[in-house]
């Protein structure tokens, strides 16, 4: 950092301040992940000074050779992680992902049916907040009270509104998906089918969750969270809709691809394809089970009636907090997660019920099932006591300790 400490002490400052917070504390937002040192480098490296719109072998720009290399690495590392016909990974992240998918395969006014946002959805699967909601129709079905997929809903949704896309996918649900009971809806009424699996693509390439690519038409997915690469997007598809979704990619929505981003996301699809990964996916699920329990143990009522991946959303008002106070009660003592919506919330987004935490950043640090029981029991005695400062010196204690224990870029000389 001596380059940027001579440039800008400001940033510099930030900078170090956020590796010393990252070090320092228990990230449990589900979201999030550290990426390795190989992925940060590729990040901050030269490819960020290229042009290259277009594709690998058919570009605008002169001089492309070395982006055509890392770009083809990472379409091929892609296809391969995820068994998919074809991949483009120039997607900048996950809601320009579905954006494009949208704009390939509908005419303004087309309809969706996705997910509704406080049952797991996503803002892009079409929440009336957006500007996709302006240009597209959005239908939402929700899941049933024991926490499942309301198959029922969605068949009726269906054949009521003859969606053009069905997208099964979420970022705040619990629970693995019955993929083939989508399509079998889909066919019915003569749907493509899209799965969004940003959240749980690092679980699916390990094989730890079922894997709709080979049944899905389409496939959306960051790749920063479980994959544990860039920030960034990727879209997998049939080999018979790969013209349609690069078009829409490019030039249909986006300009120069963020080469910097594509060459890391080669490493991270070649990292996730390690038997490394694969133990790593084992425990990030073995991880969130014990995590969950413990909470439920605790006194929180834990929404879809438990966790079949890294997440767990759970409503925080039976023990006295909203989700707001939680988050914040729990930021104080170095531990991360974020407030969430629980299903036909009553109380509103800025101050819901429930919280939503997860597995995928400690487990990349090495936490083990005993660090989440431990956790998960700090986590209860805090929002049981929320004003009691013994508590929040113990909960700091073993945040350091744990923190400590499993050390974070510790190659990184702040
Ligand atoms: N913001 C992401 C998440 O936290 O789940 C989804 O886009």
């Amino acid at each position: 950092m001596n380059h940027l400490a001579k440039t800008d002490k400001k940033v510099a400052e930030a900078l170090k301040a956020e590796i010393r917070r990252q070090r320092e504390g228990i990230e449990l937002i589900p979201s999030e992940n550290f990426a390795s040192l190989a992925v940060l480098e590729a990040l901050g490296s030269v490819f960020t000074n290229k042009y290259s719109e277009g594709y690998p072998g058919n570009r605008y720009y002169g001089g492309t050779e070395h982006v055509d290399t890392v770009e083809q690495l990472a379409i091929d590392r892609a296809k391969a992680l995820f068994g998919a016909e074809h991949a483009n990974v120039q997607p900048l992240s996950g809601a320009p992902a579905n954006i494009a998918v949208y704009s390939a395969l509908l005419e303004p006014g087309d309809t969706v049916l996705g997910m509704d946002l406080s049952h797991g959805g996503h803002l892009t699967h079409g929440h009336p907040i957006t500007w996709m909601a302006k240009i597209f129709k959005f239908v939402r079905y929700k899941t049933t009270p024991d926490g499942m997929i309301d198959f029922d809903q969605v068949r009726l949704l269906a054949r009521e509104h003859k969606p053009k896309i069905i997208l099964a996918g979420y970022s705040a649900y619990s629970r693995d998906l019955d993929y083939e009971q989508f399509k079998a809806i889909a066919d019915e009424v003569g749907a493509y089918t899209m799965a969004d699996i940003a959240h749980i693509a690092g679980l699916i390439a390990a094989g730890e969750m079922n894997n709709p690519t080979s049944l899905f038409d389409v496939i959306t997915t960051t790749t920063h969270k479980t994959l544990r690469g860039p920030r960034g997007g990727l879209i997998l598809c049939k080999k018979k809709l790969a013209k349609k979704i690069d078009k829409a990619v490019f030039p249909g929505f986006q300009g120069g691809p963020h080469e910097n981003n594509i060459a890391a996301k080669a490493i991270a699809f070649h990292e996730a394809g390690q038997a490394e990964f694969k133990e790593y996916a084992r425990q990030v699920k073995k991880n969130a089970k014990v995590l969950c329990n413990t909470l439920e143990q605790g006194g929180l009522k834990i929404m879809f009636g438990g966790t079949e991946n890294h997440l767990i959303l759970a409503d925080v008002t039976p023990l006295g907090l909203s989700g707001k106070q939680a988050q914040e009660l729990l930021d104080n003592v170095n531990i991360t997660l974020n407030k969430n919506m629980i299903p036909d919330d009553p109380r509103k987004p800025m101050d819901p019920s429930g919280i939503r935490l997860g597995t995928p950043a400690v487990t990349t640090r090495g936490f083990i099932e005993i660090d989440m029981k431990n956790i998960g029991q700090a986590i209860i005695s805090l929002i049981k006591n929320p004003n009691d400062e013994k508590i929040k010196t113990e909960a700091r204690t073993l945040v350091a300790e744990l923190a400590n224990k499993y050390p974070l870029y510790s190659e990184i000389d702040i």
